[in-house]
């Protein structure tokens, strides 16, 4: 395989609204560039981007490919993501490692909710946005609807650098506002004719290659004072104006294609050669945590960042990385800047899909893949000696948005599903799975029910382990109301020695600045900070040694195993402060395990007499939905106990802020995405323990007590 100059270097990834053909696009785009002779189709299911078993059953993308293809010696890298919103990972770590967001929209349905969150993970990476409008050649798409559309979510800096004279069975020619000609495609591919554009359309043309000027000129002082003095500027100057103003998002061309017929890919690839940010530049650049910026330049000294791992057949792990100083070549010794070890890059590979070449040498700015390595993963920074110390930022992946417990339909197999789910979380991270010892349940974390399916299909089709997802416990905090008393004597004579331990107890609940009761004196207070939170409060009120200090922590022991499995539900208790106030001892039987165990009788007596409680975790929900969603949304929060704290405007959206219970939060993800059809997010942080209503508490109790007489 050829070696590439950084500046023979350009990276794209393909982006936008599921199903809007950006695999059938990278598809034409290696076509395009003859790095395969013959075009797959996703229908036919032999593309090169949807390779995997998943994608072939799914006819969908599931998982980032890398890709390259060629124009006039330029390589492009181009990584096409899956467009729905639940493999949003795959998107965000493709940004980070490109230079050019390539913004797929399908014509026949323009933006939608697939489409928004594309856009959104631009914003969030910052990254220069050529907006796509794809299957022109079928008889519903409305290129000029779609780009409404497009300014309309997106803003006035949305450009048409190119408009169809026709649509449907006919598309095969464009206006191209930069070049100013009518471009004929030819079918199947190909170079486009260049011809004069028809005096039918020259007042349209004018008219937008005019717009399309002034927005260039935006993109440096220079070139205004230019357009200003002349009132035009030169196809070189556009370029330019085009470049620097898609670095700094004030342009965001938009290129009229279809994909399935090769129609205008060509003319789209020699505007990412030409006119895209190139990997040196601004949007290529990637700065490490201390601040050092890494842009590509190929005379630094060797840098190189792990944006993705994939696992394959025959191979392992698979690493891919992007250059980003100076040159990698084949078995190269670097440093793993967060783990410290030397890893050799024994063999270096450019892959398009599932097929991959060796390639002796990757300059900067260039994407490739290497394997074997020995502790790398994603988001980690390989670097020449020189540069030992810095790490580049890793990749922020998305919170999840969805939990649920997960569990091996044959318990034997629960390990081994344990152990895949931690190995999954290396190739998409995310995915979170771990065994929760609150709740005693495996929970797995995601981005959607389309996820969590993603992740069953693995199970049932290559790993053949059946697995099922279900509600979470929600972890409950148990607590007492007022104050109780209660003793307990514990007293066991079998034989020889004996066991007798007798302990009274005063309980009450701990709030900050409370006051000790008056009848017995304090002599010792031990505070002590719950680990699942709250606190318990021991006092030892003993006097005349009516019980040896020795036994307190035997007792204080007792208690604190019942706090951890709260007498009401099993759940954790907190804000408790208890007082041993009395008790009695034995010369001979009295022992640590005779006051633990009457520290716990007393102190589960005590607390079922001090008006408990059931806590609930309350959550801080922030819900951003479409305007005209809104009366729904709010419905719904309603129906889930939630308190609306408040109301505001962003564009088209609404933004909702409620504290809601965890335990009405199940699937809020699935039920806001069919109330917004898609379109709605949230979000949401952990507030507060709040008491439950009286009829849940009855509820849980029940409950509790069923789940007790079925262990038993
Ligand atoms: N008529 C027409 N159909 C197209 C075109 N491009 C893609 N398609 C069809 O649209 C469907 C989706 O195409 P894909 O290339 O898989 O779309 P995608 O954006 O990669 O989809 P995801 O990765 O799942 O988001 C397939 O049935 C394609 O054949 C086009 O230019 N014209
Ligand atoms: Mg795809």
């Amino acid at each position: 395989m050829k070696v590439y100059q950084t500046n023979e270097i350009k990276n794209i990834a393909l982006i936008g609204g599921a199903k809007s053909g950006k695999t059938t696009l990278a598809e034409a785009m290696l076509f395009e560039g003859k790095v395969i002779n013959r075009k797959g189709t996703v229908d036919d299911k032999n593309t090169v981007s949807d390779y995997r078993d998943i994608e072939l059953a799914k006819q969908n993308s599931v998982h980032s490919t890398l890709m390259y293809t060629e124009v006039h010696g330029t390589k492009i890298n181009i990584i096409d993501t899956p467009g729905f919103s639940d493999y949003v990972g795959e998107t965000i770590s493709a940004l980070n490692v490109v230079e050019t967001a390539v913004l797929v929209n399908n014509a026949t349905v323009g933006v939608d909710a697939t489409t928004e969150n594309a856009w959104a993970q631009t914003q969030k990476t910052n990254k220069p946005v050529l907006f796509v409008i794809n299957q022109l050649d079928h008889e519903k798409a409305n290129f000029d609807g779609v780009v409404a559309q497009l300014k309309d979510y997106f803003g006035d800096k949305v450009s048409v650098a190119q408009y169809p004279i026709e649509t449907g069975e006919n598309f095969d020619s464009v206006i191209d506002l930069i070049l100013m000609k009518m471009l004929k495609c030819p079918k199947g591919g190909g170079a486009p004719e260049m011809l004069d554009i028809p005096a039918s359309e020259k007042a349209k043309a004018d008219k937008l290659h005019l717009k399309l000027i002034e927005n260039a000129a935006e993109g440096s002082e220079e070139l205004m004072e230019k357009y200003f003095e002349t009132d035009t500027l030169s196809i070189e100057e556009m370029r330019l104006g085009i470049r620097l103003g898609m670095r700094s998002r004030s342009i965001f061309p938009v290129f009229a294609v279809s994909a399935k017929h090769s129609l205008g890919v060509a003319r789209l690839l020699e505007f990412i050669e030409l006119s895209c940010p190139t990997p040196t530049g601004v949007a290529g650049e990637r700065k490490s945590t201390s601040g050092k910026v890494f842009n590509s330049n190929p005379e630094d000294p060797t840098s190189l960042f792990v944006f993705k791992t994939s696992i394959e057949p025959h191979l392992g792990e698979v690493s891919f990385f992007r250059v980003y100083g100076g040159s990698v070549e084949e078995g190269m010794d670097l440093v793993n800047t967060r783990k410290g070890n030397k890893e050799r890059l024994s063999q270096l590979f450019v892959v398009a899909g599932k097929n991959r070449e060796k390639v002796a040498k990757v300059c900067a700015g260039d994407i490739a893949t290497t394997i074997k390595l020995k502790e790398t993963h994603t988001n980690d920074t390989l670097v020449n000696a020189k540069l030992s110390g810095e790490i580049i930022e890793p990749i922020v992946f998305p919170e999840p948005t969805i939990q649920m417990a997960v569990r091996a339909l044959n318990s034997s197999d629960d390990e081994k599903m344990g152990s895949i789910l931690h190995e999954m979380h290396k190739t998409d991270p995310t995915i979170h799975a771990g065994l929760s010892r609150e709740l005693r349940q495996m929970i797995i974390k995601a981005q959607g029910e389309l996820h969590l399916n993603t992740i069953k299909w693995y199970f049932d089709n290559i790993y053949k382990i059946d697995i099922e997802f279900y509600a979470p416990k929600i972890p409950y905090r148990e607590t007492i109301t007022k104050s109780a008393r209660a003793d307990y004597r514990h007293k066991k004579q079998s034989g020889g020695s004996g066991q007798f331990g007798e302990v009274h107890m005063h309980i009450q609940p701990f709030v900050e600045g409370m006051k000790d009761p008056t009848d017995f004196p304090v002599r010792n207070k031990e505070e002590h900070d719950l680990p699942w939170g709250g606190k318990l409060l021991f006092h030892n009120c003993i006097v005349g040694g009516a019980i040896d200090a020795r036994f307190m922590p035997a007792i204080l022991k007792g208690i604190m195993e019942r706090m951890e499995r709260g007498p009401l539900t099993g759940s954790y208790a907190r804000d408790i402060a208890v007082y041993i106030y009395d008790g009695k001892m034995h010369a001979v039987d009295s022992n640590e395990i005779s006051f633990k165990l009457a520290g716990r009788f007393a102190f589960i007596t005590a607390f079922k007499n001090s008006g408990p409680k059931i806590m609930e975790p309350v959550y801080n929900v922030t819900v951003r939905v479409p305007e005209e969603n809104m009366g729904a949304a709010m419905t719904d929060l309603q129906g889930r106990r939630a308190l609306i704290m408040g109301m505001d405007s962003d564009g088209k959206y609404q933004i909702i802020r409620a504290k809601v219970p965890l335990a009405e939060m199940h699937k809020y993800a699935t039920t806001l995405s069919s109330v917004t059809s898609g379109r709605g997010t949230y979000s949401m942080k952990f507030d507060a323990y709040n008491q439950v209503p009286s009829d849940v508490q009855d509820k849980l109790l029940k409950a509790y007590e069923e789940e007790q007489a079925e262990e038993e």
